[in-house]
């Protein structure tokens, strides 16, 4: 693609509609916006638009598609691909002011949001209704819901609940032509056409821009119970993970540390906590609409715990405890990016193959002589590898560790599973993706993307080549 880089005539332009404080060119800025929370990437954009009516961005869109000027959409920021990274610099086009929860309608269970709005600023807003929405990423203080519906943002509840994309129902969306759409419509079935919604969903924006999302809500579950359980072994932790759910549990979060991820998280919090007590960990919690109906599942998880060698299990009696095991858990992959170079993967296999994956992933850093970091949401079979650069040489770590990743890339393939579950492609799994795409699947997505955006101008060089 022959991109222009951005002109006094292009700027003259934006300035016909937009204020003066929402187009930056101020250097210092324009590096905050050129990057994100993945590992050390850095692209500087020529130039930063922060539109606050979904007409702005049609225009913005129809302008830069006519010119072949790339445009790079974002959201907070806290990306795990480099997705909003403007790599082919132009301009980004920042949805923070896209900020306000239009309408919570609890007669429909449904809610209209702009893409700007935080994760947990939506959850709590709907949860005074008594209504639940359950996608919470690790980041979810500081994430937009835009941001979560570009990747399909998952967390700890997807084992009960799902991932973002359950919980969508229709967009508004800017197409790189500068056309609006609706995607669907606002209802809870739809078998009208393709399903453009889903489609959008997860496209880490390389489609259109979302101005409006239209979300499916839940009745909120106000009870829920909190196990810590420790085990000397990984593998029994890991398979652990099927067994409880075929005892017909289905927790609201099982999720996995290893004994590394909790000693950095509580040492970085200072948060009391035995960390001999296991060499690996689950974190269990089940959820339910009545008090009564919490022992019963916690039970039968009692049983299976003991039937695979757990060491001990810990009760979080109040919500003081339940905050800190939370808070040792969620904090886990920003403190291991404090350590070291790393490099973070986001495997995902069926569940059951979990304890295989592990196997295999000890198997790499003994051969490979890498040092990593396991946790996350077992109950999904998605694993966060973080692999730390710590000592190994520079050459061990350019040349031998792509390798050892492409390794890992093809078990989870072999196991049922892919190359991300929530943390997206985006610019830095984009070298493994034909691992688990024949050049078919690249064929059909390009063809999807030119007739979206026949110019390559959104997102470019995101997912693959065009
Ligand atoms: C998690 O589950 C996140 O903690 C990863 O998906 C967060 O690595 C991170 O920053
Ligand atoms: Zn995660």
């Amino acid at each position: 693609m022959d991109y222009k880089t951005t002109k006094d005539s292009d700027l003259a332009y934006f300035k016909s509609f937009l204020t003066e404080s929402n187009i930056l060119t101020d250097k210092t800025t324009l590096e905050g916006y050129g990057k994100d929370h993945t590992e050390d990437l850095f692209f500087e954009p020529s130039l930063v638009l922060i539109p606050q009516l979904t007409q702005d961005v049609s225009k913005i869109m129809a302008y830069c598609h006519l010119h072949c000027i790339p445009v790079t959409p974002r959201g907070a920021g806290t990306g795990l691909s480099g997705g909003c990274l403007p790599v082919k610099k132009g301009i980004v086009l920042s949805l923070e002011k896209f900020n306000k929860i239009l309408k919570i309608d609890p007669s429909n269970y449904q809610a209209i949001v702009e893409p700007g709005v935080i994760n947990e600023h939506f959850q709590n807003e709907v949860q005074l209704q008594n209504m639940f929405y359950p996608p919470d990423p690790a980041s979810k203080g500081s994430c937009t819901l835009g941001g979560n519906v570009a990747h399909s943002s998952g967390g700890p509840r997807c084992v009960k609940y799902g991932t973002t994309r359950d919980y969508i129902l229709n967009l508004e969306v800017v197409l790189p032509t500068g056309e609006i759409i609706q995607t669907g419509a606002n209802v809870l079935k739809n078998s009208t056409g393709y399903n453009l919604t889903q489609l959008m969903v997860g496209s880490e924006g390389t489609l259109g821009i979302i101005t409006k999302i239209t979300i499916k809500l839940l009745p909120f579950p106000a009870y829920n119970t909190l196990l810590l359980a420790a085990f000397d072994s990984a593998l029994d932790a890991c398979k652990c993970v099927p067994a409880i759910l075929n005892a017909g549990i289905i927790p609201s979060a099982l999720e996995f540390m290893d004994k590394r991820g909790v000693e950095l998280s509580t040492k970085a919090h200072q948060i009391t906590f035995d960390t001999e007590q296991g060499n690996a960990y689950l974190l269990i919690e089940v959820d339910a609409f009545t008090n009564e109906n919490l022992m019963p599942q916690c039970e039968k998880i009692y049983e299976v715990l003991e039937k695979h060698n757990v060491k001990n299990i810990l009760l979080a009696e109040d919500t003081a405890t339940k905050e800190k095991f939370w808070k040792i858990r969620r904090s886990i992959g920003e403190v291991v990016k404090k350590l070291s170079i790393y490099k973070e993967e986001d495997t995902v296999v069926t569940r059951a193959n979990l304890p295989e994956l592990y196997d295999y992933i000890s198997y790499l850093s003994n051969t490979y002589g890498f040092d990593c970091i396991c946790y996350g949401h077992a109950g999904d079979g998605n694993l966060h590898v973080n692999i730390l650069k710590l000592k190994m040489s520079d050459d061990q770590w350019n040349i031998e560790l792509p390798k050892a990743i492409r390794l890992l890339f093809e078990k989870c393939k072999e196991l049922g599973g892919t190359i991300s579950g929530e943390h997206g492609i985006g610019l830095v799994q984009k070298p493994y993706l034909d691992v688990v795409f024949q050049p078919i699947h690249f064929q059909l997505m390009q063809g999807i993307k030119r007739t979206f955006d026949p110019h390559g101008i959104l997102n470019p060089d995101k997912i693959f080549n065009m």
